[in-house]
């Protein structure tokens, strides 16, 4: 029976699948023998069988003339590639990256050289409708975006979760498999969960105790934490830091009286909350994305962080740690900044080498050099997932050449000249570079194609590849293998150049011949592997059983994972600032403070939009699996039902922002705080040959978020906390 690493989400369980004779899944379990995920599984990854056999997936690519589509060979696809993007220069062709490629290698290992060789700086992420101000947060504060530290879930006595509900999503920027069981484990041991959200979640019922609090103001709730911390003399911080006067002088206005009044908790119980945390043996705050998609994104980061280090949590057992994961690379050398360019039309900073997507239309739409007109769309579905997705749908529309990698032909890969469709699931091989970094214990696992490939389909690795050569001239026919050979001897070279290194001084060539591999991506795995802190080129001393000496090789003799033993101490090591210590004060958040104490007078009224999750749904595209779709997993508008009663709403209500308007069914429930109705994202279904997911439409949350307001810091999208209007229909 093979064993994978489930892909769709972040939680990385190992599962079981038992295959017929003819390669059709029969059954999809957890892998008991995961020693991370221990056998759970959610019904997402029980579907993967139903999900991965959908008949609605392309299996060839598609061709789009006018309004025709048609099935054509992956040789004309390529060309016709070829002469799309030959046709527009490099600056004016966009490239937007969705979710799943935080999931694929071939998302990870090519996702950097395509954007290489479309030679653009017009690059758009699913990341600034998401976690952008954590990672521009973290980039300032520890030097390295990448650098996340995730609360130490295991071993933590007290937890102070904002924002987030992993009960529904399995979790983010936090990977621990069996999330559920995990916080039940910590209330079993003694510790304390507290969970900060609009709505009574089930992470919020199964906590100790549950915090309202009005959408986009967690800001304020940490501000006013941090400031009792200060000023009851409770902060007791144990890293090296700089900047400690400049915090506490930054937030004197933010006494928990101001700040009650600005994020609606109590000020006894924001006093409590600090209290509760300084005393905790180890206790840990996560924000996730209700705190990240909200106009002070990077601000409600910054000061997640701020207090782990006040209560004196970070980098310690049971507060928030820094993984190290087996593929991690050398310390980051240049100092992290944003801003080093410029989105044209709106003139919105860069963060990690991204522009905001919610200027994404702007940069369509508005005429002039380097407009964009052209754009390479790889797993993502921007028109429902960004923000006025109606006005995007209407930018794609007018592109002149857009080629999308996507299995599905759907709202927004209908706009693509060319769609490249990656192979099914169990054809691919898996290992989680990305999501690694933030385990909540150091675990590695691999997992190989569990099916081979059709005769002359290309993997996703080969199509990215492919498409590289082809955006920086080489032509539809150059051999993808080449691009391969050319990373890995910049790899080898950089790691025998680099003092230090477990290679330094060695022959390139010689490691080259040592690596091991069946494809170009395995290739490049193990030599980031054997690089890597526990790789058998040098490493680290032993961590956790046997895990020294990583390979290829030795993960293939390990198809259940192998556990590197739980999170470690890393500071001063793990960070890369100049100072070399914990940067609290970057000047750029400093200055964005003013921000938010303007803000602290202003008074809000009328209805807030946030979003939900579901645990049987994936942001747009799982909802042509029709086990997944159905039951309590709707598209709905959750509204308190004292709201209902002063509205007269009944049934359906019509709902209004400043961008969009919906008709919406509703659904009372008391779960919601008044003033704040709820709609999840990713549904709208149109123009798509998706049979199920048609017959579940919904609607759009993104019709009515609001794509000229950002966070400036991060250009995230505002997602939570839109201002709305609600009537009856
Ligand atoms: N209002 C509101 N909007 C939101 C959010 C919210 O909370 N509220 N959440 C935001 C968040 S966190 C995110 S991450 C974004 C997601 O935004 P996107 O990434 O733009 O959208 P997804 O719905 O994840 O679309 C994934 C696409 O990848 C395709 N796909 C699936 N598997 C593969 C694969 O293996 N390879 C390739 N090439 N393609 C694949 C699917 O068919 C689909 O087209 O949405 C954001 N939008
Ligand atoms: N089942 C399922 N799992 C998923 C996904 C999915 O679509 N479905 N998407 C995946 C992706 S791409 C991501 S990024 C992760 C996200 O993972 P999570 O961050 O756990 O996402 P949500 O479940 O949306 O939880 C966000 C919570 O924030 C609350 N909230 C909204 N606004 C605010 C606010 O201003 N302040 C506070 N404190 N809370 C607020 C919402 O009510 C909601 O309960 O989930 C991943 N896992
Ligand atoms: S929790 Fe996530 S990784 Fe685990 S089975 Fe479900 S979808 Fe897959
Ligand atoms: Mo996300």
């Amino acid at each position: 029976m093979p064993h994978r690493t489930c892909p769709l989400c972040e939680a990385v369980c190992g599962l079981s699948i038992a295959l017929d004779g003819d390669g059709r899944v029969t059954s999809v379990r957890g892998d008991d023998a995961d020693p991370f995920s221990k056998g759970f599984i959610c019904p997402k990854g029980a579907s993967l069988g139903r999900l991965d056999e959908d008949p609605d997936r392309l299996s060839r690519p598609l061709v789009r003339e006018g309004a025709e589509w048609r099935e054509v060979g992956w040789e004309e696809a390529f060309s016709v590639a070829e002469r799309g993007l030959a046709a527009v220069p490099g600056p004016a062709r966009a490239v937007y990256l969705g979710n799943p490629n935080a999931h694929t290698m071939a998302g990870a290992l090519y996702g950097a050289p395509l954007i290489r060789a479309i030679g653009t700086r017009q690059v758009y992420s699913a990341g600034t409708v998401d976690q952008m101000p954590k990672h521009v947060a973290a980039g300032l504060m520890f030097g390295d975006p990448m650098r996340i530290p995730v609360p130490d879930l295991d071993r933590t006595g007290y937890l102070l979760m904002l924002g987030a509900n992993p009960l529904e999503s399995n979790g983010s920027l936090c990977t621990a498999p069996d999330f559920p069981g995990r916080l039940k484990a910590l209330r079993r041991r003694g510790g304390r969960l507290v969970v900060v959200d609009p709505r009574r979640t089930r992470t919020a019922a199964l906590a100790d105790e549950h915090v309202f609090i009005r959408p986009g103001a967690d800001a304020f709730l940490l501000a006013g934490i941090a400031h009792t911390l200060f000023a009851e003399g409770l902060a007791g911080v144990r890293v090296p830091v700089n900047g400690l006067a400049e915090v506490e002088a930054a937030l004197a206005a933010f006494t928990p009286e101001a700040c009650a009044a600005a994020c609606g908790v109590p000020p006894e119980v924001i006093v409590r909350l600090a209290r509760e945390l300084a005393d905790a043996p180890a206790a840990a705050v996560y924000g996730r994305i209700g705190t990240c998609t909200v106009e002070f994104g990077t601000l409600a980061q910054w000061l997640v962080d701020v207090v782990n280090v006040l209560t004196g949590g970070l980098d310690r057992p049971g507060g928030a740690m820094f993984p190290r994961s087996a593929t991690e690379g050398p310390r980051r050398r240049r100092p992290y900044a944003t801003g080093r360019w410029h989105s044209r039309v709106r003139g919105l900073p860069e963060a990690n080498g991204e522009l905001p997507v919610a200027t994404l239309a702007d940069e369509i739409e508005t005429p002039g050099e380097d407009r964009v007109r052209a754009l390479v769309s790889i797993a993502g579905n921007p028109v429902l997932s960004a923000p006025n997705g109606a006005r995007l749908d209407r930018a794609l529309a007018g592109l002149e050449f857009m080629v999308s990698i996507d299995p599905y032909l759907n709202e927004t890969t209908r706009h693509a000249h060319v769609i490249l469709p990656p192979p099914r699931v169990l054809q691919s091989g898996h290992f989680d570079f990305l999501l690694l970094n933030f385990a909540v214990r150091n675990y590695v696992r691999y997992s190989p194609p569990v099916l081979p490939l059709e005769p002359g389909r290309p993997s996703e690795a080969e199509i990215f590849a492919r498409l590289a050569m082809i955006a920086s001239g080489q032509g539809a026919g150059a051999d993808p293998a080449l691009l391969d050979e050319l990373i890995l001897d910049q790899t080898l070279r950089k790691a025998v150049d680099r003092p230090g290194s477990p290679v330094e001084g060695r022959d390139p060539a010689e490691l080259r011949a040592m690596l091991t591999g069946a494809t170009g991506a395995e290739l490049r795995l193990d030599a980031m592997l054997r690089l890597g802190p526990y790789g058998d080129w040098g490493g680290l001393e032993p961590h956790g059983d046997g895990a020294q000496g990583l390979s290829l090789a030795r993960l293939l003799e390990s198809p259940h994972g192998i556990d590197l033993g739980p999170l470690e101490p890393r500071l001063p090591g793990v960070l890369a600032t100049a100072s070399g210590v914990v940067e609290l004060a970057p000047k750029a958040i400093v200055s964005d403070v003013a921000r938010l104490r303007e803000a602290l007078g202003r008074r809000e009224e009328g209805f807030v939009l946030i979003g939900r999750r579901h645990l049987r749904s994936n942001n747009s595209w799982m909802h042509n699996v029709e086990p997944l779709v159905g039951g309590s997993n709707r598209c709905t508008l959750q509204i308190n039902p004292q709201d209902v009663a002063a509205l007269g709403l009944a049934g359906q209500a019509v709902i209004r922002s400043a961008v969009g308007e919906l008709t919406v069914q509703i659904e009372p429930t008391d779960t919601i705080m008044r003033g704040v109705v709820s709609l999840p994202h990713g549904w709208g279904h149109a123009g798509t040959s998706q049979l199920v997911a048609a017959k579940h439409a919904g609607v759009s949350a993104n019709t009515l978020t609001d794509e000229s307001i950002v966070d400036p810091l991060s250009g995230n999208a505002v997602l939570n906390g839109v201002p709305v209007t609600l009537k009856p229909v």
